[in-house]
């Protein structure tokens, strides 16, 4: 049957399931662990504590594919949550079950990820302790690019565009809108200046192709347990600490070259490395989860830890037959993280109830 979904501002059906995850209060524990595929959730879900003769561990899948498995671990309540990939999935995770679960929260994501530089090398596990930074492909860029050539040869140095009224200049032999200008000074060709009256939202001036977010902090004290945690299953050496980034893309925005697309991209991972030394992951979602945790009130305590399945300075790419025992390895390590936070059962009520 189809359920039926109230309130455009949060739905949720009959029974008070969300609209992506299709879990209501009762079905998910505070402590959650976020992993990226199904078939990763089902294998983490071994590591549970064996449920009693008769009663299986509670088991959802929602109607769009997003798994949810609540059982004990060492006798305390956890649930293991396929999130897919990308932001906007980790965005549906994060809110979905916040909105279903009572008092404060921990999730731990465990993913893969790309080892960015030495000495984070394959099957690793990197936690991204220092926090997260996003990178996300700028489509004003490329629209920008596009106006401009539309209206301007490269490399003739025209001016006063009849069109868009903009002077222009000639950058790296691009035609360049410098920038609307009023008064009649003259904007800049290096990306300092706009002239006065200037609209800089349509300047290609000192525009990137790629827009790089300022890092948002993991939860220290989790960091620390599952740092602990991590270097006790697999060894303090194979355990890296440092900054991640999250990225819109696989391809583009992670720095993966190819000539299908025109992705201005080849100096991306040298640049992201000179602006911040200590970055050692790069993958798709723990920036959201930070970001959300961040912006919880208090309410949920997050961290990203991720087996370094690519190495990007090397361009290796591990065995995937040897993934199965890192993720058990990562799981194990976040899992028992999860049981060891403290957590205030009073801080936060489950906002499925009261609306
Ligand atoms: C890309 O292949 C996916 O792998 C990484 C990225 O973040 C992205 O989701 O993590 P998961 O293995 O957790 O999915
Ligand atoms: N996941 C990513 O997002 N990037 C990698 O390089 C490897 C896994």
């Amino acid at each position: 049957h189809k359920p039926i979904y109230k309130n455009a501002n949060f739905p949720t059906d009959a029974e008070g399931r969300t609209y992506h995850l299709g879990t209501k209060e009762g079905e998910v524990a505070p402590r959650i662990l976020s992993v990226g595929s199904v078939s990763r959730a089902q294998l983490l879900s071994t590591l549970l504590d064996a449920p009693a003769p008769g009663k299986p561990l509670f088991q959802r899948t929602s109607s769009r594919g997003f798994l949810t498995i609540t059982g004990l671990y060492e006798g305390q309540p956890v649930s293991i949550v396929s999130t897919h990939m990308g932001m906007p999935n980790m965005d549906f995770v994060v809110r979905e079950n916040r909105a279903v679960v009572r008092g404060q929260m921990a999730i731990v994501r465990l993913g893969t990820c790309g080892a960015v530089q030495r000495p984070a090398k394959l099957g690793d596990l990197l936690i991204a302790s220092h926090g997260s930074i996003s990178i996300r492909r700028d489509p004003d860029y490329w629209s920008l690019l596009e106006s401009a050539s539309h209206h301007h040869t490269a490399g003739n140095g025209d001016s006063n565009c009849a069109s868009c009224n903009n002077n222009s200049s000639n950058m790296n032999g691009l035609a360049v809108h410098a920038s609307i200008n009023t008064n009649g000074a003259t904007a800049g060709t290096n990306g300092q200046t706009h002239g006065a009256g200037s609209n800089s939202s349509n300047c290609m001036i000192g525009r990137k192709p790629y827009t790089v977010a300022m890092r948002v902090p993991a939860d220290a004290q989790l960091a620390a347990l599952l740092a602990a945690e991590a270097e006790r299953v697999v060894g303090a050496e194979r355990v890296v600490h440092g900054l991640n980034a999250s990225a819109d893309s696989f391809y583009s925005s992670q720095g993966r070259t190819g000539s299908d697309f025109d992705d201005r991209n080849e100096g991306l991972l040298g640049e992201l490395v000179a602006a911040h030394p200590d970055l050692v992951s790069l993958e798709m979602e723990t920036f959201q989860l930070l970001d959300l945790a961040r912006c919880s009130r208090g309410s949920i305590k997050a961290i990203g830890m991720c087996v370094a399945l690519a190495e990007r300075y090397s361009n290796a790419f591990l065995e995937y037959s040897k993934l199965e025992e890192l993720e058990i390895s990562g799981g194990t390590a976040a899992l028992r993280a999860l049981v060891r936070l403290p957590l205030d059962a009073n801080l936060a009520s489950a906002s499925v109830a009261t609306r």
